[in-house]
């Protein structure tokens, strides 16, 4: 990019599905990007593959969200010219399991709320301070449809993304004065590693979550994230929710 950077993106969980998408799709628009995520051999290759195709550059940044004390210590040391961050996408999340409330697994229900509410919690901790310095910045908050209603069976992930959307108007309310825009996204059924990943690898179970409707792709939910952040300055989108045509809200979905 050299001359014409549009900013930095900070994306969490940037090894698949929305936030890998997101990583491209900014990437590709003229920002520099940090790329975050565990599974560091992904990591690497999509640092390659930004860095080639879209001349951007990067920093891939190898930690889980859950681990406060990795999370404080990575991002407190990298570059200082990297913490001008612009947007930061708390993207990193997953739901594990789908059980009724009598029969989950408390591994299952910790490692959501430790991943969807404390890990969007250690890292925008430490990047709002540099936005806060900055007096600009865009907190992007990856909700879901599960935020807004609760399913069967999706107990504590609707929880975990519920508090996503607290946290995200208690975000709103205290940046303010530092001219930080937060906004939530809130998508429906997308067909990313999502199911796999709830499901602990039974593809078939997965796929058969996306029969009968055509859902959204991670790249749909690229275009949303990254038009939420193309408006003026004094434009926010406070709240966005994008289901697929066939599905209403979190629980009804209209199959053929
Ligand atoms: P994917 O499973 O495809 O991607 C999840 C990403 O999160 C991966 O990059 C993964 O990286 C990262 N991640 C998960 N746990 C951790 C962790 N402990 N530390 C660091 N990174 C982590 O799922 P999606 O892209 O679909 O999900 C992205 C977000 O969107 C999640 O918050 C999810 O809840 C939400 N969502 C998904 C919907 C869907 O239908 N797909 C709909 C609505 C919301 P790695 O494993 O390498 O660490
Ligand atoms: C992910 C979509 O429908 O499984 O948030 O809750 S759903």
């Amino acid at each position: 990019h050299q001359s014409d950077i549009m900013g930095i993106v900070l994306i969490t969980g940037a090894t698949a599905g929305f936030g890998q998408a997101c990583a491209e799709t900014f990437a590709a628009k003229g920002y520099d990007v940090i790329i975050t995520g565990r599974r560091k051999e992904r990591l690497d290759a999509l640092h390659t593959q930004l860095s080639q195709e879209y001349g951007a550059n990067v920093l891939a940044l190898n930690f889980d969200v859950r681990d406060e004390k990795a999370v404080w210590e990575t991002l407190s040391n990298i570059p200082d010219e990297w913490k001008a961050v612009d947007i930061l996408v708390n993207n990193a999340g997953l739901a594990a399991g789908l059980s009724t409330i009598d029969e989950g697994d408390p591994d299952d229900w910790n490692n959501m709320i430790d991943t969807n509410v404390k890990g969007l919690l250690y890292v925008s901790r430490v990047v709002i301070p540099w936005m806060r310095s900055r007096t600009s910045g865009h907190i992007i908050n990856i909700g879901s449809t599960a935020a807004k209603h609760v399913y069967a069976k999706g107990n504590v992930y609707c929880a975990s993304k519920a508090a996503v959307d607290a946290i995200s108007q208690g975000m709103r309310i205290d940046l303010l004065p530092y001219r930080i825009k937060v906004t939530a996204i809130h998508p429906g059924a997308a067909e990313t590693e999502f199911s796999l990943v709830r499901f602990k690898g039974d593809e078939d179970k997965a796929k058969d979550v996306y029969k009968g409707f055509i859902p959204l792709s991670a790249q749909d939910v690229a275009d949303v994230v990254y038009y939420c952040t193309s408006l003026p300055p004094h434009v926010c989108i406070n709240d966005l929710v994008l289901t697929p045509l066939q599905q209403a809200n979190a629980y009804y979905i209209d199959k053929n």
